[in-house]
């Protein structure tokens, strides 16, 4: 198993690469080329330069999260031939710089969805948090909110031109119901996955974050019987999956060590977000600290699953709180993420030496 920590690229990061190669245990960095629209085609030489950065800083770039899926791939438009196209380009482009992982998310119009970015816990520090009675009325209230507390950095998942199409997508996801949005996905995975199996890259679908309905849009990776139909939709270890416990955690109806458990077993879980969460009420939550005290999850229970059957892809711990007044990405600070990596580096080495 292979600890990662996500980077957005010089740019894009307040962390430095020489911070990342400071962290114990950490060889992998998740990168990305974020300033990249959706539906682009990743040019070969921008990888290598990126892989090249990471490399003379002592790291690794086997991960690359996410090179987004173009909205009319999600859905069904015949635009959707020419982001095809020029994701299998990219697959191999990203293949050509060693990289074994990609991942992704299916997620109509919005990528991972808070209401509240800076939610004080009673230690002072501050994490991000979700509210259902906000995804609920009208998405521009929650964008002028979550535009209002980012720092100043471009959220991945939240960049402006995506925020300034959100009406017209809307629009446009009227009357798409899930079947379709499933239909959509298992249609671009039978023209990518044999690529994939060809050049050595695995896809991972990161779970629908969180794994709730929002605005009344499709989700269609948010429970165990929708990442069993996602696998089957091309029987391929290169269809696989990111299992995201604190995304899954989110929905009180999944039972994440299960879900871990029997997809591992299939192989077919290529990389692991850790992250753990709080819920307040039925489905509305923050986000803690990683250790099990702290939330639902029972970290030691996850790490010794991914032990216990050998697991040998990615791991990254996800969001951090923001601590020792840190003035980083909202959930992706330095601090917390790397006390998380620590935490993390434990429970493993504990569980091997004790088997
Ligand atoms: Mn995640």
């Amino acid at each position: 198993m292979k600890l990662s920590f996500r980077w957005f690229g010089e740019d894009g990061d307040s962390i430095k690469l020489e911070q990342i190669r400071q962290i114990p245990g950490v060889k992998q960095v998740v990168a990305t080329l974020y300033q990249i629209p959706a539906g682009k085609e990743w040019p070969l030489d921008d990888i290598l330069k990126l892989k090249h950065k990471i490399n003379r800083s002592g790291l690794e770039m086997d991960v690359i999260e996410s090179v987004n899926v173009h909205e009319d791939i999600k859905l069904g438009l015949p635009s959707r031939e020419k982001y095809i196209e020029n994701y299998q380009r990219t697959i191999c482009h990203l293949a050509q710089a060693g990289v074994k992982v990609i991942c992704y998310n299916f997620m109509p119009i919005f990528d991972w969805t808070r209401t509240t970015l800076d939610y004080r816990l009673p230690d002072g520090s501050t994490s991000l948090a979700f509210d259902r009675n906000l995804v609920e009325g009208n998405p521009e209230d929650l964008i002028a909110k979550i535009e209002k507390g980012s720092n100043g950095f471009i959220i991945p998942g939240w960049e402006p031109e995506r925020l300034a199409k959100i009406r017209e997508l809307l629009g446009e996801y009227q009357g798409l119901g899930s079947e379709d949005l499933a239909s959509n996905l298992k249609y671009f995975l039978q023209q990518i996955v044999p690529i994939c199996e060809e050049v050595g890259i695995k896809m991972a679908i990161h779970p629908d974050d969180p794994a709730q309905n929002i605005f009344n849009l499709p989700r269609i990776c948010k429970s165990a019987e929708d990442l069993e139909r996602i696998v089957s939709m091309v029987d391929s270890p290169a269809n696989s999956l990111t299992v995201c416990c604190g995304s899954l955690a989110s929905n009180p109806n999944n039972n994440v060590p299960q879900i871990l458990e029997k997809f591992v077993k299939k192989n077919r879980v290529a990389f692991v977000h850790a992250r753990n969460i709080r819920f307040t009420s039925k489905f509305n939550f923050y986000e803690t600290s990683h250790l099990s005290k702290d939330g639902e999850l029972d970290m030691y229970e996850l790490m010794k699953i991914l032990v216990d059957n050998n697991f040998n892809g990615y791991i990254r711990p996800d969001h951090g709180r923001a601590i020792w007044d840190e003035k980083g990405m909202p959930g992706y600070g330095l601090y917390d993420r790397a006390l998380a990596e620590e935490y993390l580096y434990g429970l493993i080495e504990a569980i091997e030496k004790s088997r």
